[in-house]
């Protein structure tokens, strides 16, 4: 029934879509709503720099200073400057973890809610005009607002989060995200301003012929996953890395597939980062019918001991997922 419901509102735009689901909520208020809101508007901001990077670059390269005198940012730190601030603005975040920042933001004491984000992920892609995105997990504070937060508050595993989701900045940008009810797909259309539901209901193959890995550095790779690579090989398995977290989950999303980034011998604790990469796509993969590890523990488990914490990240098509665990 709730399934229909959402296939039968393909082209509904995201607000419209937000505020006709709020009951699935489980804190039922407008506040949750209020931060994907403030998350999409930021995301059309990224959007429009994003767009424009060469061009920014361009200039960038003539003087250090844009039109305005304003001195030339880099997109990574724009990015974290423009969900900050949309964010902060709302006054639903009481903190704010992001990849761009030693610490926490503390924003407003009297928020519900906690944010981590990687504000745009494959940074290094932007310079070659490659897909890149933002990552973002919402979590409900533990202890009680108008108090100072806590590391309680911070420091939730995955399993917690009320929503999370990423916006792709590729070919079309798209905004996925979860609030435990399955999981929508939105695509900007720029020149309405507007996000509209282009994918209800996204669902994982639960079986997949995609693996994405960086086998640059297979050399250093554990011996289980060379041995799934070489199970992958003998298949005739397609190999497909962008190097860029979101846009490879995305695909292998659709079409069926797996995302490893495991332990290497320059990154032996794996490269990416639990609270702002893993954990959300982890739940969208589930939400989805797919499936997240370390390569023993579900990823969603894994109680966080540090903001920047890094983990091996296996995530993808359930069946692929389990295979490469058990080789
Ligand atoms: P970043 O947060 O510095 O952008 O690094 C994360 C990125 C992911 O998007 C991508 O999957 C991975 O790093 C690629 O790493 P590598 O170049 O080692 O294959
Ligand atoms: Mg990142």
């Amino acid at each position: 029934m709730e399934q229909s419901r959402i296939a039968q509102s393909i082209g509904i735009a995201l607000d419209r879509f937000i505020k006709n689901n709020q009951d699935q909520f489980q804190y039922a208020s407008g506040e949750l709503s209020q931060l994907l809101r403030d998350i999409a508007l930021a995301s059309k901001v990224v959007h429009r720099e994003v767009t424009k990077a060469g061009l920014v670059d361009l200039s960038g390269s003539l003087g250090s200073h844009n039109s305005a005198g304003d001195q030339q940012q880099k997109l990574d730190v724009l990015a974290n400057i423009r969900f900050t601030r949309a964010l902060a603005k709302g006054g639903e975040a009481c903190a704010i973890i992001s990849e761009e920042t030693e610490s926490y933001a503390d924003l407003n004491n009297d928020g519900k809610y906690v944010i981590a984000i990687d504000p745009l992920d494959g940074s290094s892609n932007i310079d070659v005009n490659v897909s890149i995105g933002t990552i973002f997990s919402i979590y409900r504070r533990k202890s009680e607002p108008g108090n100072p937060i806590t590391a309680s508050d911070i420091l939730q595993k995955g399993s917690e989060q009320v929503a999370a989701g990423y916006i792709l900045y590729g070919s079309s940008t798209m905004l996925v995200y979860t609030t435990g009810h399955g999981v929508n797909g939105f695509t900007y259309e720029p020149t309405l301003g507007e996000y509209f539901l282009s994918h209800p209901d996204m669902k994982m193959p639960v079986e997949g012929k995609i693996y994405s890995i960086n086998e640059g550095l297979a050399n250093s790779f554990s011996g289980s996953v060379q041995a799934y690579l070489q199970y992958c090989k003998d298949r005739n398995y397609t190999a497909r890395y962008i190097g860029s977290l979101v846009a490879d989950f995305h695909r292998n999303l659709l079409k069926g597939g797996i995302y490893i980034y495991p332990a290497t011998a320059k990154d032996p604790g794996g490269k990416l980062r639990l609270m702002y990469e893993c954990n959300a796509l982890a739940f969208v993969a589930e939400q989805a019918g797919g499936k997240a590890t370390d390569g023993k523990n579900r990823i969603l488990d894994i109680i966080p001991v540090d903001l920047h914490q890094r983990t091996p990240f296996l995530v993808g098509s359930t069946m692929m997922v389990e295979k490469a665990m058990s080789v």
